[in-house]
């Protein structure tokens, strides 16, 4: 049966020159890397668990928190099951498996993640890795590898040699690259009297970690820079400019997270200036609301706008496109759910725009022409190419895809919270 709302929708476009078909084959292509710790308040599976730390916050009390990694996986499935297209799962290390024995995380092994992987190659679902520094009797300071204690520091540097592995390790067995990204929470709650000494040492400790050969064939590896977190408001060591200048000469991925800078500074603006001089960057597209607050992703202007920097200036294969905001206080599938949606969505928007036409006029002059085509644009019939991608794709269209996760947590997920009463 022909699907009427979208044949007129693909005629509005193709009157631009836009070959529908052709951008959704696109739009199946690009994997997003799904975070892991959305579904449990990044609580982990450690045998040891700390309370969550490093400047980070979850607020909320929603039923139904993954408990468990096999919970956890079946949330995954659920709500990839909803999700358009084939994605990545971003893992932290503190989601090991570890039969019940206390292992730190200096002595973290490939072994602790073989659950994951046999998983992931179960659901054909790539994997990325982070390092934890942060959730642990080491860090209980805010010091991590910026520590002025040799012991603690090392200890840190251990652990992201061993994440390092781990990524080599998912990379091999899955046969595409992990993206290992270390992002930590040093810094210092009030005014610092010595601001270079602890970022030297993080410049020493990022050394010795990258030291060791770890081929980029099977693991990439990220930093993430940070303005400032809850405790160290005042100064936060691996700020942007750090690590901008550390991966640039230390030909290391730069990862952007849209929660990480000041409030009227973009990440969108800085896609361009980066991909100039790097041949890959990193994305955590997150939603942060008056401060690092890791809302649910929208699609808002600022989403729309990073899609349109990466495919107008067609950097699809170069931006690492990952997601990370954690909310406790709504259903955790539905969150998921939401925010990559959102984020597919704001690429398929941008896919289905003029860009050659819109570019000529710009370097012409013609603002007049620019800015009202970019504004006609966004009543274009966009919604009905989505439902069909959606429906093509065989994932539900528009919002019956909540009637889903409403089943699943009444079938599933109050039943591991009995105490829950839903008013
Ligand atoms: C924290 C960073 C970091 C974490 C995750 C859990 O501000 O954004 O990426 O959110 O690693
Ligand atoms: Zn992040």
């Amino acid at each position: 049966m022909k699907n009427h709302a979208f044949e007129l929708a693909k005629k509005e476009y193709e009157r631009w020159g836009i070959d529908v078909e052709n951008v959704l084959g696109k739009l199946q292509s690009i994997p997003i890397s799904i975070h892991c710790w959305q579904g449990d308040d990044i609580s982990g599976f450690e045998v040891n668990k700390s309370e969550l730390s490093g400047g980070i916050e979850v607020t909320g009390n929603y039923p139904g928190k993954a408990r468990t990694p096999e919970e956890l996986r079946a949330d995954l499935e659920k709500a990839l099951s909803l999700i358009p297209g084939k994605h990545r799962i971003n893992l932290h290390a503190i989601y090991a498996e570890t039969d019940g024995d206390a292992v730190d995380r200096d002595k973290l092994e490939p072994k602790h993640f073989q659950k994951w992987v046999d998983w992931a190659k179960q659901h054909r679902v790539g994997l990325d890795f982070n390092p934890t520094l942060f959730s642990h009797e080491k860090s209980a300071d805010g010091l991590t590898l910026s520590h002025p204690n040799r012991e603690i520091r090392q200890f840190w540097i251990d652990h992201c040699k061993a994440c390092r592995k781990i990524g080599e390790y998912f990379g091999k067995e899955l046969g595409t690259p992990c993206l290992t990204n270390v992002w930590i929470p040093d810094g210092y709650k009030d005014i610092p009297s010595d601001r270079l000494t602890p970022r030297k040492r993080l410049k020493e400790a990022l050394d010795d970690i990258f030291s060791v050969e770890i081929g980029g064939k099977y693991n990439l590896d990220s930093v993430e820079s940070k303005l400032f977190g809850i405790g160290s408001e005042a100064f936060v060591v691996g700020s942007h400019e750090f690590y901008l200048q550390y991966a640039q000469a230390n030909n290391k991925i730069c990862l952007l997270d849209t929660g990480h800078y000041h409030p009227t500074e973009m990440v969108s603006n800085k896609i361009s200036a980066l991909a100039l001089f790097n041949e890959k960057l990193a994305l955590h597209v997150s939603r942060p609301v008056r401060w690092d607050s890791d809302h649910v992703v929208t699609f808002d202007d600022e989403l729309k706008e990073i899609a349109l920097e990466i495919v107008r200036n067609d950097a699809l294969d170069n931006v690492l496109i990952g997601l990370d905001f954690f909310d406790a206080s709504i259903n955790r599938v539905a969150a998921w759910t939401i925010g990559t949606r959102n984020m597919i969505k704001a690429l398929l928007y941008a896919l289905l725009m003029p860009h050659q036409q819109l570019k000529e006029w710009q370097e012409k002059g013609d603002y007049t022409k620019r800015l009202a085509i970019m504004e006609e644009f966004k009543t274009y019939p966009f919604g009905a190419i989505w439902d069909y991608y959606c429906e093509q794709m065989g994932v539900p269209v528009k919002e019956n895809w909540l009637t889903a996760v409403e089943e699943y947590e009444k079938k599933i997920l109050l039943k591991r919270d009995a105490t829950f009463v839903k008013v």
